[in-house]
């Protein structure tokens, strides 16, 4: 999964493809590099961020996902908006990526369970502009299955499939560097609830830190990129069923590879 934030101020890439024609010339780039699939997202959710209206979430994602859906590309919407997500998938949108897992909108399980499309149900504790001190866990591993646990049986209850179901620890959200590690050390627990897993780790800050200079400083996002690429190979060896990353070539590769190396055969 390739991203395209259609944002000014995103984690790593705000303000790049915040433009129409930026944003849709970006994913069907992302596609020539390997991308399977290309969220497309209107708000930030970077730790601090404030919110969007739902008016210029819209404005930002729908006529990107019309414009990429046209050219034959598979779009998902980062959203936590029900109407943003009814609109997306009008729009062409194949798949919701809900960050909030159902949280943040009480309306959106309802909404995806009628569209039919998968939907991504991520870890999550509260918006991001205060996230940060939600990160208190006495074995995240085990909270943070038991939450999304949760999730699945409300999302159920509210008439999603289970076949539409994607879970996602939510690296970042309300969580620590070393709460990010733990999780990924833990990904069989999580993949244990029986549904297909999806890792975030691209770009993020618990990268940069752990590939910290001499003095101490975070290596800029920039600079993340071949700690992304690990951590997909890893990822996908340990039955990821996607990765959301921003530079997909090398991301693509490294899950072609840890396929090959799978099925102890390179076709
Ligand atoms: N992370 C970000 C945005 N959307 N969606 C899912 N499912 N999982 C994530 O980890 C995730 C996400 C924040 O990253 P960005 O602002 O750098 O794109």
């Amino acid at each position: 999964m390739g991203v395209v934030n259609v944002t000014p101020d995103s984690f790593s890439d705000g303000g790049l493809w915040f433009d129409e024609r930026a944003a849709v010339h970006h994913g069907l780039e992302l596609v020539e590099e390997g991308a399977d699939l290309v969220d497309v997202g209107g708000e930030s959710t970077r730790p601090g961020a404030a919110r969007v209206s739902q008016e210029e979430e819209l404005a930002r994602v729908v006529p990107v996902i019309r414009a990429l859906t046209a050219e034959g590309v598979t779009v998902s919407v980062d959203t936590m908006r029900a109407e943003v997500a009814k609109a997306a998938v009008e729009a062409g949108a194949a798949l919701v990526n809900d960050v909030s897992g159902g949280l943040a909108d009480p309306d959106m399980p309802r909404v995806v369970a009628a569209t039919g499309v998968p939907y991504v149900v991520m870890h999550w504790r509260g918006h991001s502009h205060d996230m940060e001190r939600r990160a208190i866990y006495s074995d995240v591993v085990a909270e943070v299955r038991e939450e999304l646990a949760k999730r699945v049986a409300l999302v159920l209850a509210e008439g999603v499939a289970e076949s539409q179901i994607v879970l996602d620890p939510g690296l970042g959200f309300a969580k620590n560097a070393e709460h990010n590690w733990a999780l990924l050390a833990g990904i069989d627990k999580l993949a244990e609830l029986g549904f297909p897993l999806l890792i975030g780790a691209s770009r993020k800050r618990f990268l940069g830190r752990l590939l910290a200079d001499a003095d101490g400083a975070a290596r800029p996002f920039g600079r993340s990129d071949h700690a992304t690429t690990a951590v997909t190979a890893l990822a996908a060896q340990a039955g990821a069923w996607c990765v959301r990353v921003h530079e997909v070539g090398p991301n693509a590769d490294a899950v072609r590879v840890a396929a090959a190396w799978k099925r102890g055969a390179g076709r």
